[in-house]
């Protein structure tokens, strides 16, 4: 008989425990529950985690062999060893003729999977590849940036325990990106004593849920958020004593926002001025403000402008390292990390020389950096777990550049958008056949992680990710078993010997690169039950002590190197994930760069002072928001269209009053058209929507073929977007704000 099983939802960042029972025949989940055991969802699903199957045995296009494309277009089915020896051969003589930059690494990981990425490090020094990004740099560069500047740490929200909740173009209420989302709106919602303050054009579930929603005219929340701001200073508002305290700059703030032309501002972006007065203020008289900002603004014009000001009106009303704000949080990685150079220093991409964050080049460029004659161009790319064709703009565009490269490879569990057009496809197991996680881990005070172990075996034919890494590895010649000995016979002896013979050999900086792989090679083997994947996890907790030493000790893991053995052992036993650190608020401080918050980031703050007037686009009547959050979407992780029943393809969300204009009902079909491309879709007429506003959801378009079948649905948002439509700072794509047009469609 079998027993319910812990793992993760996958289908967003939350990664909400769950239990499995699986069905007579071993394979389906026949039941799938909330985990109560879960330390930070305790219980908790929304209504996605139950579609789960349609992601493990669905008709999803599952590859289940390497394959090599032929010169027609179709593939060949190979063994490991001929992709591993061929892809290693091409990888290398790209290195040698144009150098190992020119081999670009995108992806890494998606909402629930982590693991694999963190071993692609290896594979990048080995083929001495230095260039990468993933989706981060099309949605959360420009916020990193910012926050890099300010804080030199990065920040999240205590929404739980806020007084005053601030989401901007953010609707947790469909997207969550904090545990418990729905339940934790609503208990704020139902508490008299404290708000939800919503900037949004769309009056989503999470706005009805709000004590002020600013429905404001799409693209313009850099003017209402600097009238926010300049309100604060207008009324004397700001926590004066605090920002004494704490910060530095604020002189150079305050004249920039006394300048601010509060009613014209508050014109543009069309809500009532006495209603953002009602919200700043409401917003400073609160004990805590709690604030998320999401794609709505990040995928928007002056996004960057936007992360900045957005910053300034939690700082200036003091809400930062204190219960139920902001926080500098804890964990295992450093996702959100960067160095915060001027824009005039720091890391630039090889051909558009753009601003590198975080180490990711900016989506956006990716194909321009194809797409050229210069010798600095990308030759190839290796893609894993992303789905770039569909994912990033101008998806036309994508399919030119990768037919451009000398080489794509792909590592996927499904045939996707991007691997059809791979010359490599390398299939992997699921998030279910294998041990996996997630480094999105930023819960306060008690921050969790959760090494999911696999629920099912993996089809014969498939490799996980490490395994891969460490074959591309060991194909260069990077690492041998010489390399491996030494640790070996120093495991042999236990891990308390196994540290410091690690240690002394990344000593030597090309082999501290290759660690993920010497890791897995020889702690790997040695951890229980198959959790070879695990090996980098041992390298994290120990970094983790190191980091957070008081967090870690409070969580009841001690102190010193047993600390990290013993927080390692816990993550490695505990199924239902474990929490790592038990952090004190008062933390924040000693983690930001010197302590202190720089407000004035004299870039962004020019750039505010002389902020131009939007102009109107009067070839376009409409804005459309390609790409929103809805009950039944998962970016491309789900690809079996039958998991939404309602609504299959995705209907374009127009307001009543324009449909009623033009004399559209809920189901017609218009052609909707952009500079980029035009597509044919059906028609849902909303009260929710202004007049001027189109929204299209994310994650459809996906062409599946599944044993013979071919199944599609909806359209793709990318097919209708711009790469050169991006942020002047960071690159990230203006998605939810496309210039668009509809005409009636002949009958
Ligand atoms: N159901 C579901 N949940 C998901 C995902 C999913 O695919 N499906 N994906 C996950 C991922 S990868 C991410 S990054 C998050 C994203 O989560 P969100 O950012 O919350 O998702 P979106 O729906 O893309 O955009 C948020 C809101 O921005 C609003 N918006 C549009 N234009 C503007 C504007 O001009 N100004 C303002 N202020 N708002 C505007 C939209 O109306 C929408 O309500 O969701 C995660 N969660
Ligand atoms: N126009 C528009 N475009 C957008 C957005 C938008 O709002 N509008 N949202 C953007 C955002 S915020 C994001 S985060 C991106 C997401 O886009 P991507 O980062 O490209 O990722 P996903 O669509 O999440 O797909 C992840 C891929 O991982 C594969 N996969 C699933 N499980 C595994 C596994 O275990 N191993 C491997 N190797 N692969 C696996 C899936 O089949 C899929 O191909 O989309 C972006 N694109
Ligand atoms: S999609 Fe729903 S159940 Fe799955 S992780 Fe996100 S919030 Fe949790
Ligand atoms: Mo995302």
């Amino acid at each position: 008989m079998s027993e319910w099983q812990p793992t993760a939802c996958i289908l967003c960042e939350c990664n909400c425990g769950i239990q499995v029972l699986l069905g007579s025949d071993g394979r389906s989940f026949d039941k799938i529950r909330g985990d109560k055991l879960h330390p930070s969802s305790a219980g908790y699903t929304c209504n996605k985690a139950l579609q789960l199957d349609r992601y493990q045995n669905g008709r999803t296009g599952r590859i289940r062999t390497p394959l090599r494309r032929r010169e027609d277009g179709g593939f060949d089915e190979i063994d490991w060893d001929t992709a591993i020896s061929e892809i290693s051969q091409r990888m290398r003589a790209i290195g040698a003729e144009y150098g190992g930059k020119s081999i670009f690494y995108y992806g890494g990981g998606g909402q629930g999977n982590h693991l694999g990425g963190a071993y692609a490090p290896a594979t990048m020094a080995a083929y001495g590849m230095r260039y990468r990004s993933s989706a981060l740099a099309q949605e959360k560069t420009g916020e990193f940036w910012v926050g890099a500047r300010m804080t030199g740490h990065p920040v999240r929200a205590d929404i739980e325990h806020a007084e005053v909740a601030l989401f901007v173009g953010k609707n947790p209420y469909q997207s969550h990106g904090f545990p418990r989302a729905r339940s934790v709106l609503k208990e704020i919602a139902r508490d008299p004593e404290r708000a939800i303050i919503v900037l949004d054009p769309v009056r989503t579930e999470t706005a009805e849920l709000a004590d002020f929603h600013l429905q404001l005219r799409p693209g313009t929340d850099i003017y209402l958020l600097a009238a926010m701001a300049a309100i604060l200073i207008r009324d004397d508002l700001i926590a004066h004593d605090w920002l004494a305290a704490h910060t530095e700059g604020l002189d150079e703030v305050v004249a920039v926002l006394r300048t601010v032309p509060i009613e014209r501002y508050c014109a543009i972006a069309d809500v009532e001025p006495e209603l953002v007065t009602a919200a700043t203020r409401r917003l400073a008289a609160a004990e805590s403000v709690a604030a998320l900002e999401d794609l709505g603004v990040q995928m928007n014009r002056h996004s960057t402008l936007v992360s900045y000001v957005e910053k300034l009106l939690w700082l200036l009303t003091g809400n930062l390292g204190k219960s139920g704000a902001q926080y500098a949080f804890s964990g295992l990685a450093a996702i959100g990390h960067d160095r915060g150079h001027p824009a005039d220093s720091g890391p630039r991409s090889p051909v558009v020389g753009a601003r590198i964050v975080s180490g990711l080049v900016p989506c956006n460029v990716i194909t321009e950096e194809i797409l050229t004659d210069h010798p600095a161009r990308y030759r190839a790319m290796l893609i894993e777990s992303a789905n770039p064709v569909h994912s990033l703009a101008d998806s036309a565009r994508m399919r030119a550049a990768l037919a451009a490269l000398d080489l794509v490879v792909v590592i996927d569990v499904a045939m996707t958008e991007t691997a059809r057009l791979a010359d490599y496809v390398l299939p992997a197991p699921t998030q279910f056949e294998k041990y996996e996680a997630t480094f999105f881990n930023f819960e306060f005070p008690r921050n969790v992680f959760h090494l999911r172990h696999p629920v099912l075996p993996p089809p014969a034919g498939v490799l996980p990710e490490p395994e891969i890494h460490a074959r591309l590895v060991e194909a260069a010649g990077a690492l041998t078993e010489d390399d491996y000995r030494p640790l070996r016979v120093a495991l042999e002896q236990g891990r308390e010997a196994f540290a410091p013979a690690f240690l002394s050999m990344l000593a030597d900086p090309a082999k501290a690169r290759l660690a993920p792989v010497l890791l897995y090679r020889t702690l790997g083997p040695t951890l229980p039950d198959g959790a070879a994947a695990a090996a980098v996890l041992w390298a994290a907790a120990h970094n983790c002590v190191r980091k957070f030493p008081a967090g870690v000790q409070r969580a009841g893991y001690g102190t010193g190197p047993e600390a990290g053995e013993r927080l390692f052992q816990a993550i490695l036993t505990g199924a239902h994930g474990v929490v790592i650190t038990d952090d004190e608020i008062g933390e924040t401080w000693n983690r930001l760069r010197d302590g202190v918050v720089r407000l004035h980031i004299p870039e962004l703050l020019s750039a505010l002072a002389d902020l131009p007037e939007p102009d109107p686009e009067h070839e376009w009547p409409f804005v459309l928001a390609a790409g929103e959050r809805r009950a039944f979407t998962a970016n491309t992780i789900m690809r079996d269209p039958a998991w939404r029943t309602r609504d299959p393809g995705g209907a374009l969300r127009i307001s009543t009053d324009d449909a009623q204009r033009l004399g559209l009902r809920s189901g017609d079909r218009v052609r909707l058209t952009t500079r980029s491309g035009s597509a044919e879709v059906t028609v849902e007429p909303t009260d929710r929507m202004r007049s001027g506003h189109l929204s299209l959801p994310n994650g459809l378009g996906l062409t599946v073929e599944h044993d013979g079948d071919v199944l599609t649905s909806g359209i793709a948002p990318n097919e209708l977007t711009a790469f050169d439509d991006r942020d002047e700072w960071v690159g990230t794509p203006w998605h939810k704000y496309v210039p668009a047009r509809l005409d009636t469609v002949g009958t």
